[in-house]
């Protein structure tokens, strides 16, 4: 495979990895273990996704960190492991994918993997799909990541899919989140009851665990702390998980150390209140883009019109 800026790198215990190099320095690394993208780090080699230090890389642990992908289920629901089996799965480098729809911009670093169910798989969700992820940087270092969900099987299938996407800050009391005002979400921490966003941005004083629905294709997570905006842009994704899980719910979670909640928030492009159905032959195609640019608090965006145009200063 001659795409240039891709190197794989040993196996370790059977788990390979793949790192993506962009010309300005940036790069990307993607386990085999969950398809997971567990590092994407800047040209000044800043790291931009969160790890605990005390995630587990190998099975049955899902990675404690990067973008996990949650399918064919997010949450906990039925007799599938919670957020799905996909992030606990051997990927396969596939070297000749099927082509994008819309194709994608040349000079990319990029690389694509694929998952397919296994015989135990079948056996506790008894569809048989196709996910193709690629994922690629830009030559600014922009991270990309493509879904591409196919029913292969003879009768339709209905399934739920999120990005679990873990970013770093400085200090989650210094974070807000813009994009998420006026919209209803669902409030995973009082039954899952629908409520409505009052404030201009989502800022965080205790756990929280909320499904933003109908959200903007474009959020911004602002970290005042550390003057740097993270930009996500998503496509087939109408819902925003938000997760912080504060002190108490950190301390009961094994692979978290009890005070890492302060340096991490989960913002999740997801397909979660409305799961998706795909007849035979039929294919869903998720998008995400992250950025991360240098900010100040002073964010100004144009009031939302039809949802889509926002500026962003930086
Ligand atoms: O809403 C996000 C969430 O579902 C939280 O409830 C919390 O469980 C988080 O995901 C992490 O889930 P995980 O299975 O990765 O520990």
């Amino acid at each position: 495979m001659d795409i240039t800026g891709i190197e794989e790198t040993k196996y370790w215990e059977g788990i390979g990895q793949v790192v993506l190099r962009a010309p300005n320095g940036a790069s990307a690394r993607i386990s085999s273990h969950g398809g997971q993208v567990i590092s994407w780090t800047n040209s000044r080699e800043e790291e931009l996704l969160f790890t605990s230090s005390k995630a587990i890389f190998r099975p049955p642990e899902a990675i404690r960190g990067g973008i996990p992908l949650c399918f064919p289920q997010f949450g906990n629901c039925g007799s599938l492991e919670r957020h799905g089996f996909a992030r606990n799965r051997r990927w396969v480098v596939e070297r000749d994918p099927p082509p994008l729809r819309g194709g994608e911009p040349k000079n990319r670093a990029s690389v694509d993997l694929l998952l397919r169910p296994s015989e135990e798989d079948l056996k506790w969700w008894p569809h048989w799909f196709e996910f193709r992820l690629r994922v690629s940087l830009r030559d600014n270092g922009d991270l990309s990541m493509v879904s591409r969900i196919r029913n292969v099987d003879g009768k339709k299938f209905t399934f739920s899919f999120a990005y679990h996407t873990y970013l770093p800050v400085s200090d989650i009391s210094e974070v807000r989140i813009e994009g998420l005002e006026t919209l209803h979400y669902l409030d995973n921490l009082r039954n899952r009851e629908r409520f409505t966003e009052q404030e201009d941005a989502v800022t965080f004083e205790s756990e929280v665990d909320r499904v933003y629905l109908e959200s903007p294709d474009v959020l911004a997570v602002l970290d005042h702390g550390k003057k740097k905006t993270f930009i996500i842009k998503k496509e087939g994704l109408p819902d925003t998980v938000v997760w912080n899980p504060w002190e108490k719910k950190s301390k009961l979670i094994p692979d978290f150390g009890d005070e890492e909640y302060k340096q991490m928030v989960c913002v999740d492009g997801a397909a979660v209140d409305q799961p998706i159905t795909l007849r035979p032959g039929e294919e869903w195609t998720g998008r995400l883009e992250l950025s991360s640019v240098p900010s100040s608090l002073s964010v100004v965006h144009q009031p939302k019109n039809n949802g889509s145009s926002r500026t962003i200063r930086s």
